[in-house]
């Protein structure tokens, strides 16, 4: 019991460990891969995180650069389907090629995440994960961390067609929205 908690733990763990880590997961079996390109990314990737933890969706949370850890990305995402990973998101900036290959070694629904980290405030990361040549297909979502909440929140409506669990989570999460919406700005 004591080991399963302490390799939950550190499934979750980015690099020296993010400011805050997930906290639902670790006790979840991971449906859903949550990979950045750098550990630079989690400010932003951590919106989809906390999306899926609050959906009740168990995810596995990783670094893996398609460039800079090409190896370390193909064992991965061989490796997925096998444990149970249902589907990706994929948050890169820059050349941002992690959803494009990801979905090039996986047939199971990827979508991508352009963040902001460059020069040209994400515009090159939005051309690369949007622009996939017919045959591969990336879903690709906005920029930066609305893009990532957003990510999360469809990652767990295309779960929750088969969980109602789920359903009710999202029902709940859309009644709060609502509810959190003054009917004036004064
Ligand atoms: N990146 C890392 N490997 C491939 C790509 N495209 C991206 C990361 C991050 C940016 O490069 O996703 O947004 C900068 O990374 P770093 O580590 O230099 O901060």
């Amino acid at each position: 019991m004591a080991a399963r908690k302490a390799a939950g733990r550190r499934k979750q763990t980015i690099g020296k460990g993010p400011k805050r880590a997930p906290k639902k997961s670790p006790g979840k079996k991971a449906r859903v891969a949550v990979l950045m390109g750098s550990k630079s990314d989690w400010p932003s990737m951590q919106a989809a995180v906390d999306v899926l933890e609050e959906m009740g969706v168990g995810c596995d949370v990783r670094v893996i650069s398609a460039h800079r850890t090409p190896a370390r990305h193909s064992a991965f995402v061989e490796a997925a389907e096998a444990r149970g990973i249902e589907l990706f998101i994929c948050g890169a900036g820059f050349a941002a090629h992690l959803a494009g290959v990801t979905a090039a070694l996986t047939p199971l629904p990827v979508l991508g995440v352009p963040l902001d980290s460059s020069a040209l405030d994400g515009l090159d990361a939005l051309l690369a994960t949007v622009q996939m040549p017919g045959g591969i297909p990336v879903a690709t979502f906005g920029i930066g961390k609305s893009g990532a909440k957003n990510a999360g929140l469809f990652a767990s409506a295309m779960l929750a067609g088969s969980d109602a669990k789920i359903r009710r989570a999202l029902d709940a999460y859309r009644k709060k929205q609502t509810a959190a919406v003054p009917e004036r700005p004064f």
